[in-house]
C-alpha cells in the first residue's frame, strides 16, 4: 500500500496528496514535519536524510522531492492523459514542474514566511516581502501567457504540469497581496477550483 508522510499545510506536500486524489489511489497518509515531528526519528533519516516531507513509500520504493514524487506516481498510476506519453510533453512538464520550484514558488516564499509564518511580535522583512511580490506579479504575467491559447499548461486537458503550478496559484491568492488582473491565469484558476481533489487537498487555510 502507498504510504504518504507530510503536513497537510505544506505546499509540496499538497502537490502529492493532489496527485494521489487525482489518481484515485488507495494509500495511508502520516501528517508528518513542523508540530507532527517525525521528521527528526532516525527511521524518519533512513528513508529521507534532508528530513524534509513528502516522503512516499509504495510498496518497498521509498522516494522524496515533491515534483519527483508527482511524476513518478503520474508515470506508475497514470491515464486519460495525466501524465504525457510524447518525450516534447514530458520535457515540456518537467519544465513547468522545474520553473513552479526554483522562479514562482522561490518568489512567493519569503512573502508567505513574512505575511503567515512570522511569529507574533517578530518584525517581518517588508523589504523582502515587497521584493517577492514584484518577482510574484513578474512570474504570474508569464504564466498568464501560457494560458492564454490554452485551457491547461500543456494543452487541452488537465496534466501533471497543471499540479506545482496549481499549487501556488491559490497559496497566492490566500495571501493579502496586491494582484494584478490576469484573465487567462484566472480562467485556468476558476477550471481548477472545478476539480473536488484540489479543493479538498490545496484550498485549505494557510497556516
Ligand atoms: N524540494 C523539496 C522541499 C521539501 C521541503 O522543503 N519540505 C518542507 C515542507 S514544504 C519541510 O519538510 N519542512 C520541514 C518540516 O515540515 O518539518 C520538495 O519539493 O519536496
Amino acid at each position: 500500500m502507498l504510504k504518504i508522510w507530510g503536513r497537510p499545510n505544506s505546499i509540496n506536500v499538497q502537490k502529492v496528496l493532489w496527485t494521489a486524489d487525482e489518481l484515485a489511489l488507495a494509500y495511508d497518509h502520516v501528517p508528518a514535519g513542523r508540530e507532527h515531528g517525525q521528521v527528526g526519528e532516525a527511521w524518519f533519516a533512513e528513508m529521507n536524510p534532508n528530513r524534509l516531507v513528502p516522503v512516499i513509500d509504495d510498496d518497498g520504493f521509498v522516494l522524496w522531492e515533491s515534483n519527483a514524487i508527482v511524476d513518478y506516481l503520474a508515470r506508475q498510476y497514470g491515464k486519460d492523459g495525466f501524465c504525457p506519453t510524447d518525450a516534447r510533453q514530458q520535457a515540456s512538464a518537467r519544465q513547468w514542474m522545474d520553473w513552479a520550484t526554483f522562479t514562482l514558488v522561490a518568489a512567493m516564499t519569503p512573502v508567505f514566511w513574512g505575511l503567515v509564518r512570522t511569529p507574533p511580535g517578530q518584525q517581518s522583512d517588508a523589504a523582502a516581502i515587497e521584493k517577492g511580490i514584484a518577482a510574484c506579479q513578474a512570474a504570474f504575467r508569464l504564466l498568464d501567457a501560457q494560458l492564454k491559447e490554452r485551457a491547461y499548461l500543456l494543452g487541452d486537458s488537465f496534466t501533471l504540469a497543471d499540479i506545482p503550478l496549481g499549487c501556488a496559484v491559490y497559496r497566492w491568492h490566500a495571501l493579502e497581496v496586491p494582484r494584478e488582473e490576469l484573465p487567462h491565469l484566472e480562467a485556468w484558476y476558476a477550471r481548477l477550483r472545478d476539480r473536488p481533489a484540489y479543493r479538498a487537498r490545496v484550498m485549505l487555510p494557510l497556516t
